[in-house]
């Protein structure tokens, strides 16, 4: 029963009411998620989500709170100076018994908890492409309102979470390590990054050159971490904000797309399935551009599809690394679901270079029309 799992952690949190129920939330593949209901003495209902942290990946749970702590009042400021009702619009934690908003269990384990926004959905999937303009307008605005955090501010939560030239070196220790002896019949998954080497380290060296700046950014922008409003079908409050730190705009645009705009779920096992919804890609781009054209440079938004190439190989391999490894650090909900997630995003990359020059296109004429600042 998943409430013998938490027994031990709710009563550390200060929530109001009685408890009632829990259940899981299965979406993540690093956190462990939890939602609960309390019940209330008026007979009303007040939810919260509780996460156990996953120290494998995050491995400074307290400089972690300390980051989303800064980030959520940037936002809040940011959403107050352009007259923003910031209602049901920012991240809620819930303090622990202890005064902090880390509870650290006997056996080492880091807790957090928030209230949880009703009436609102996090998406697995487009239902329709409305909603689809709406993630862009979201995660366009969560880094508008971000622009001038200064990026400093904020420790690294995962160090080189998007250095892709770096996670390729980690890939290729991997394969030479073969630790659990899955290596043998890979040759061609293995061949297929060794022949994107360059193409997939062109962000950070265009970030190194000065080609596009540093920017504060969310780094994980799949669908379901943006909260859509149900009444109003408007994007309300991005969500899971772990990976904020100093990145580049071309990730989260780029993180976006590759989950939201295939037509196949993250690990579709029938490759014939996986395609780019050209539609999808442009509403996307649309929503996510209105929000950030002033601020974004040309060179930016002209790139913003490398973004799309290069966050699918680095998922892709990092698949197939943690396959490698043995699945230490993505939940797997069977024996080779990593290697399947790893064909399902090669593939996925494949129908991505084949409209590249395609979305080139599209972006380039969405670049307003203003006097060059670079
Ligand atoms: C992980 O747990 P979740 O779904 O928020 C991962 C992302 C991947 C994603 C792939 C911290 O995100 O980078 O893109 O899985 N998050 C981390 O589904 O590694
Ligand atoms: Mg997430």
């Amino acid at each position: 029963m998943i409430y013998n799992e938490i027994k031990h952690v709710i009563r550390h949190f200060r929530y109001t009411g009685e408890y009632r129920s829990v259940r899981e939330i299965a979406s993540g593949n690093v956190n462990v998620t939890y939602r609960l209901t309390f019940r209330q003495s008026d007979g009303s209902d007040i939810e919260y989500i509780l996460q156990r942290i996953n120290t494998v990946a995050f491995r400074d749970p307290v400089e972690l709170m300390k980051n989303i702590l800064l980030v959520c009042d940037h936002i809040t400021a940011s959403m107050a100076r352009a007259h923003l009702d910031t209602s049901r619009r920012i991240m809620e934690f819930i303090s622990a018994d202890n005064g902090s908003l880390l509870y650290r269990d006997a056996a080492g384990n880091y807790w957090r908890s928030y209230l949880y926004i009703g009436g609102c959905t996090a998406y697995d999937g487009i239902t329709e492409p409305r909603q689809f303009y709406e993630a862009g307008r979201g995660f366009g605005e969560f880094q508008k309102f971000l622009f001038d955090f200064p990026t400093d501010k904020l420790v690294e939560t995962i160090p080189g979470f998007h250095d892709t030239r770096k996670r390729f070196y980690t890939f290729v220790a991997s394969v030479a390590a073969d630790k659990v002896g899955r290596a043998k019949g890979l040759d061609a998954e293995i061949d297929f990054f060794f022949d994107r080497r360059k193409m997939m380290s062109s962000i950070v060296d265009l970030m190194a050159d000065g080609t596009i700046p540093t920017r504060v950014t969310h780094n994980d922008t799949k669908l379901n971490n943006v909260l859509i409003d149900d009444a109003t079908g408007k994007a309300i409050c991005v969500i899971d904000l772990d990976t904020v730190m100093p990145g580049s705009a071309l990730y989260d645009y780029g993180d976006a797309i590759r989950y939201g705009a295939s037509t196949a779920p993250e690990d579709e096992t029938d490759l014939d399935k996986i395609h780019i919804d050209m539609n999808l890609f442009r509403v996307f781009t649309d929503g996510f551009v209105s929000e950030v054209a002033g601020a974004l440079t040309r060179s930016e938004i002209h790139n913003l599809p490398l973004g799309i190439k290069v966050i699918t190989c680095e998922l892709a391999m990092r698949f197939l690394t943690d396959y490698l490894d043995g699945d230490l650090y993505f939940k797997i909900r069977y024996p080779r679901h990593n290697l399947d997630r790893a064909r399902a995003q090669m593939r996925l990359l494949e129908e991505v270079e084949s409209h590249f020059d395609e979305m080139t296109a599209y972006v380039d004429s969405l670049i307003p029309d203003r006097e060059e600042d670079e």
